[in-house]
Order: C-alpha cells, then sequence, then structure tokens
C-alpha cells in the first residue's frame, strides 16, 4: 500500500481548517498512519523546499512554512500519492478546480492551505524529514476497510 506525506500549512492551521482538510482524506477512505503538530525550524524548512532553494520565490517560502504552526500527516491508501493530489488541486488556486481543497478554501498561491507530496519517492522522503519510527501507529485498519478496499 502507497503513502503519502501531507502538512497542512500555517494559514490552514490559523484558519481553523485542520479538522476540514482531514476530514477530506479521511473521507475518501485512506488511512491515517501518524500525525503531529509543530512549528517548522529553519532546519525543516530548507531540507522541505531543498528542490526550490535558488528560485525567486524561495525565501519567501521559507519564511511562509515558519510562520505559525503547521500539522504533518501520513496517510496510506491505493495511490495515496496522486489521489491526495487529485483532492488538493493545482497548486495556484485560480486554477484549482471546484471541490478541491484549493479550489473550494484559498485564494493566494502563497498561500494554499496544504502541502501533499508530488511522487511516491518525494513521499518516502518528506516522511523522513518529519517522522520517525515510534511516529506510526503499529498496524490499524479502519472499521469500514472491507467497503473501501478490494475484498
Ligand atoms: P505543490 O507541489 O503544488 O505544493 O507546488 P510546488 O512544489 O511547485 O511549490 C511549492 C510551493 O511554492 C507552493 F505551494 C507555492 C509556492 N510557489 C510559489 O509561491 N510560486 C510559484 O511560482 C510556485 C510555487
Amino acid at each position: 500500500m502507497e503513502r503519502t506525506f501531507v502538512m497542512v500549512k500555517p494559514d490552514g492551521v490559523a484558519r481553523a481548517l485542520v479538522g476540514r482538510i482531514i476530514g477530506v482524506f479521511e473521507e475518501k477512505g485512506m488511512t491515517l498512519k501518524a500525525m503531529k503538530l509543530l512549528d517548522v525550524t529553519p532546519e525543516l524548512a530548507k531540507k522541505h523546499y531543498a528542490e526550490h532553494e535558488g528560485k525567486s520565490f524561495y525565501p519567501s517560502l521559507i519564511e511562509y512554512i515558519q510562520s505559525g504552526p503547521v500539522v504533518v500527516m501520513c496517510w496510506e491508501g491505493p495511490n495515496a500519492v496522486s489521489q491526495v493530489r487529485a483532492l488538493v488541486g493545482s497548486t495556484h488556486p485560480k486554477d484549482a478546480a471546484p471541490g478541491t481543497i484549493r479550489g473550494d478554501l484559498a485564494l493566494d498561491i502563497s498561500n494554499n492551505l496544504v502541502h501533499a507530496s508530488d511522487k511516491p519517492e518525494t513521499a518516502e522522503r518528506e516522511l523522513e524529514i518529519y517522522f520517525s519510527d515510534d511516529d506510526y501507529v503499529k498496524e490499524w485498519r479502519r472499521a469500514d476497510a472491507r467497503w473501501l478496499l478490494e475484498r
């Protein structure tokens, strides 16, 4: 089963949208494997956005991600990475379809509420930045798993 990394960014926490955003993935049928509320340190911010270093928006991105607490999560499910990205919507909220998190709840690219990994390899890298083995619960199944997954 595939895993992905999701962050409710500082604007999502500040706007009290954590419950609503988690609900999107829960209602989809995915399984929550780990979750934390934390302040992103400069070291974490640099690791997280290493691929954007040098770009014009990098300094504001680093500042934004440290501007308040964030909620980080690991979600599991079939094709978790692409299914979560579809629910999150396009990077720029103006292009994000209605029904997606960014399409319904965000206005501006620099306050786009959620981060979600773009590839399975990125997901594993990002999960390692924020979680250690002890942060994951032992095996558990949703009570409705047999209605969600192949029997
Ligand atoms: P996404 O994978 O959708 O989160 O988007 P990217 O990894 O391409 O970009 C990471 C963050 O950088 C976005 F959430 C918003 C910010 N960004 C800008 O502010 N300006 C840009 O032109 C592109 C990205």
